[in-house]
């Protein structure tokens, strides 16, 4: 090599690395990442409440034969004979303590999605805790820092145990609780069944799914059901909890003709209700609703289609305002979380870029891979608890991935360069065929995260990571 490609050489290495390191300002005055932690402060503690008792529960995952859709018997794997799974609920500050059993033919474990557990309780096989062999049991134990939607689902072989039937809802509720008149949960899913229509389609991870957005199967249900309907009555102020716990299947639900406002993402709420039009559930996203109904809607009936796919609409459920008037809650929104508004966070060096690619090859024939990397050959990407981070998820790819990162929340910056406008914390973000986002991350709790894309075949094929996020330095915030 020649002394001025050397030079240059090391130049670049030297730029390669700064990229790490905050970004430099004129003596005495603070960095820009510091300046964005101060706007963070005050958004979501780092600690849980001291704990106000221990609510326990018994899971048990098993084959299960259950009534789904319009009442047919299906095979299923199942929490507690249920599909979907119970929906355990806490008040914010209770300990949630769940005794689980494996009566699968399979180990397994369970993840708790978008809570902010100890990294102990987070449920991955091989990085946080053994996988869980059939016949043994393991107990979940924790207290939840934010009161929201919260879902749960095994972590091993997810793209059978979910599709299987395996997955649940955990309900963190405000105290005090608030005053709507229903809280109800949809658990959004779709299934793809054998031909005689009783049972999961067992082949799994087939090359179509893997090559393409996953499995998306062909009978979409709520709450296992078809054309699921709820009643409300004129002056109901209904809390309405979405869900989607599918495989790989992203919906546009669409709420026209409702007086319904988008209270909180991912569980935690948003700065303000919002208008729910443009709203995508990707899988493992939730969305609440507040709605209200008026005396003039009464005997009224409003389908809630799926917009997302653009060749064919789905009804999803249907919402019937029945007859009778109860008086509507009165109270404030919900929505009025600190969100920081991050202006100058484009302006700050990307801490790391995460390329999303497949390549041919591993033991499913496609490989789905971050920075070229598949998870069974993963390097932890380290960040520091308590500091402020921008990550960058680049699609090198012509399919869907909704990255998800557990034990944490972000807020998307920017969207293809182009600032974003999202008053609100995610743990999952959608990203479309060749698209760039970024995101801003306070990470508040050390330990070795897992980094993955939420369409569970891609996820199977490869495409996780971890974030080792090491303790606080002394700067940072707590
Ligand atoms: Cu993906």
């Amino acid at each position: 090599m020649k002394f001025t490609n050397y030079v240059l050489a090391l130049i670049a290495l030297g730029t390669l690395l700064s990229c790490k390191a905050e970004t430099p300002t004129p003596k005495g005055e603070p960095t820009k990442e510091k300046v964005l932690l101060e706007e963070f402060k005050g958004s979501y503690s780092a600690d849980a409440l001291e704990s106000t008792g221990v609510v326990e529960f018994e899971i048990v995952a098993k084959r299960s034969t259950v009534r789904l859709f319009e009442g047919r018997e299906m095979e299923v794997w199942a929490y507690n004979e249920q599909v979907p799974g119970p929906v355990l609920r806490v008040k914010l500050g209770e300990t949630i303590k769940i005794r689980f059993r494996n009566e699968l033919p399979q180990p397994t474990t369970i993840h708790f999605h978008g809570v902010r557990v100890p990294n102990a309780m987070d449920g991955v096989p091989g990085v946080t805790q053994p996988p869980i062999q059939p016949g043994d049991s393991f107990v979940y134990e924790f207290v939840p820092k934010d009161a929201g939607t919260f879902w749960f689902h095994p972590h091993v072989r997810g793209s059978e145990q979910v599709e299987r039937g395996l997955f649940g809802v955990l309900i963190v509720e405000d105290v005090p609780a608030l005053a709507y008149s229903q809280d109800v949960v949809w658990v959004l899913d779709d299934w793809r069944l054998t031909k005689d229509g009783t049972a999961v389609d067992p082949r799994f991870n087939t090359g179509g799914d893997l090559m393409h957005d996953g499995r998306w199967g062909q009978m979409i249900t709520v709450n296992g059901k078809l054309n699921h309907e709820l009643i409300v009555k004129p002056g109901e102020r209904i809390r309405l909890r979405l869900v989607n716990t599918s495989n790989a299947r992203v919906y546009a639900p669409n709420f026209d003709g409702l007086n319904a406002k988008v209270i909180a993402v991912d569980g935690m709420y948003a700065e303000k209700p919002l208008s729910p039009a443009g709203f995508v559930l990707a899988p493992g996203n939730r969305l609440d609703l507040d709605i209200q109904f008026s005396a003039k809607q009464e005997g009224q009936l409003f389908p809630i289609f799926d917009q997302f796919s653009r060749r064919r609409t789905y009804q999803l459920a249907s919402i019937r305002v029945d007859s009778g008037s109860v008086e509507t809650p009165n109270f404030p929104s919900p929505a009025h979380a600190k969100i920081p508004g991050w202006k100058t966070a484009l302006s700050t060096e990307v801490h790391t870029e995460f390329v999303l690619n497949a390549q041919r090859g591993g033991k499913l024939g496609i490989q789905w891979q971050i920075n070229g990397k598949p998870y069974s050959d993963y390097k932890p990407t380290s960040l520091t608890a308590g500091n402020w981070h921008r990550l960058r998820f680049t699609n090198s790819s012509g399919r869907l991935h909704p990255m998800h990162i557990h034990g944490q929340f972000f807020k998307v910056l920017s969207r293809n360069g182009e600032p974003a406008d999202e008053p609100y914390f995610r743990d999952t973000v959608l990203l479309r065929p060749r698209e760039v986002v970024d995101v801003g991350l306070v990470p508040l709790d050390p330990g070795e995260w897992m980094m993955h894309c939420h369409i569970l075949e891609h996820a199977e094929a490869g495409m996780m990571t971890v974030l080792s996020v090491l303790p606080a330095t002394n700067d940072a915030v707590k």
